[in-house]
């Protein structure tokens, strides 16, 4: 039977039967993207509350970076870093002055830029610090989410991240994330290298630290020679009101990690920027990737960043982050227990009543036209891509109070 002919349920089942089960979507189908709605195989128009997890900060299908990605892939996609390209050194110059960094490292998923990270962090640990061979240490955070590779969940203290996935790769200490004392203390030890920290936690459910953490975490760096790693790729380009969340405190991570919105959700482009005395201390031949900073990708990023200054995103998501907070935490619901966020990085605690859940309001957020998805559970995230307006954010909002009400 062709496709055409398909219900959403059919869709559904071919994926179970031939997919690996990593994953348990909400029972939707979708075949279409346009700015801040996707529409389902049946012509069901939604608001897209999650962004492909802030990949598409820019919007669905953005014409300006469809046509960079269409312009670029008929003349040339790929040619592997064994030779140069007209494009790379563009980007390469385009994303550092951007962010203000001498040098940046291209790589694909946020996985990678946040491996690239840990591997840049330990060799300036050797060779700028003096740390003595294999004796590097990172720091990293209690709920910490930096993607899924063996060594990334060998920091992590999410049991579904690591749990039957060991051995797991050494190197790594972990405290309370926002405690600046825990901090203090772990950094006294002359082997730790860097700290990595997510400026808000985003999957551990938008945990916002306390103002001024950030800040007091860097100086307490600074003091012990360790390098600040900021790994931005969720909360990154504009997402939460600044183009970095460090930005709130005027903090310049030592090693900044970008992904997901870095392309506008078009195609997989992440990179790590540094200065010259710690990026140069990955020599040729010691770090890569086949695609990374592919000529393809790099038209994709120079577009979506453009995007992100010339639609004036930042100050969008500010503005009507602060009116869907404000809104939310007005609604009548028990259910809400607690409403947080920064920009229109946003995440709502779902207190279970007669046994609905999360979940639940989710299922009927779809049906009244709004997509957004549980994280651990009983939080509910809400991350609308930044070029909504204030009237589909205020039409979107009262489908979440009409979605609630059923539960009253
Ligand atoms: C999944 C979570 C979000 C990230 C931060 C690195 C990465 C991510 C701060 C890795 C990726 C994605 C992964 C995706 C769902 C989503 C997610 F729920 F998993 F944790 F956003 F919160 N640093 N986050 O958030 O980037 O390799 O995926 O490109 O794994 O289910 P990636």
């Amino acid at each position: 039977m062709s496709d055409t002919k398909l219900t959403q349920q059919d869709y559904i089942e071919r994926e179970d039967k031939f997919g690996a089960h990593n994953y348990h979507p909400l029972p939707v189908v979708l075949n279409r993207g346009q700015g801040v709605y996707v529409w389902d195989i049946d012509g069901k128009k939604y608001y897209d509350f999650l962004s492909a997890y802030s990949a598409v900060n820019q919007g669905h299908c953005h014409p300006k970076i469809i046509k960079a990605l269409t312009d670029q892939a008929a003349k040339l996609t790929l040619t592997s870093r064994a030779f140069y390209n007209d494009v790379l050194g563009e980007f390469e110059e385009y994303i550092t002055r951007y962010f203000g960094y001498d040098k940046v490292l291209p790589m694909n998923t946020g996985a990678e830029a946040d491996e690239t990270a840990l591997k840049l962090c330990r060799k300036w640990g050797y060779d700028k610090k003096g740390i003595a061979d294999n004796q590097a240490k990172i720091i990293v955070c209690e709920g910490n989410f930096h993607g899924r590779t063996i060594t990334i969940i060998s920091m992590s203290t999410d049991p579904d991240s690591y749990r039957g996935f060991g051995p797991y790769t050494p190197g790594f200490q972990v405290v309370p994330y926002n405690d600046f004392t825990a901090l203090e203390e772990a950094l006294c030890d002359p082997n730790v290298a860097g700290f990595l920290v997510e400026p808000i936690q985003g999957e551990a459910g938008v945990y916002v630290p306390d103002e001024g953490y950030l800040k007091k975490a860097y100086d307490l760096c600074k003091a012990n020679n360790v390098l600040f790693i900021a790994d931005e790729v969720q909360t990154g380009i504009a997402r939460t009101g600044k183009m970095l969340a460090c930005d709130h405190e005027g903090v310049r991570p030592d090693i900044l990690i970008l992904g997901k919105a870095v392309s506008g959700g078009v195609f997989p482009v992440s990179a790590v920027l540094a200065d010259d005395d710690i990026m140069l201390c990955i020599k040729p031949g010691e770090h890569g990737s086949t695609f990374g900073g592919n000529p393809l990708g790099c038209k994709v990023a120079i577009a979506a960043l453009q995007v992100i200054k010339d639609e004036k995103l930042e100050e969008n998501a500010a503005r009507l982050g602060e009116i869907f907070r404000e809104e939310l935490r007005k609604m009548p619901s028990d259910m809400i227990e607690l409403v947080r966020g920064k920009g229109l990085l946003n995440a709502v605690v779902i207190k279970p009543k007669n046994g609905k859940t999360a979940w639940d309001v989710c299922m009927t957020m779809k049906e009244n036209g709004l997509l957004a998805k549980p994280t651990h559970g009983h939080i509910i995230r809400f991350a609308p891509p930044l070029i909504i307006t204030e009237e589909q954010l205020r039409d979107a909002l009262a489908i979440i109070k009409k979605s609630l009400s059923v539960f009253e």
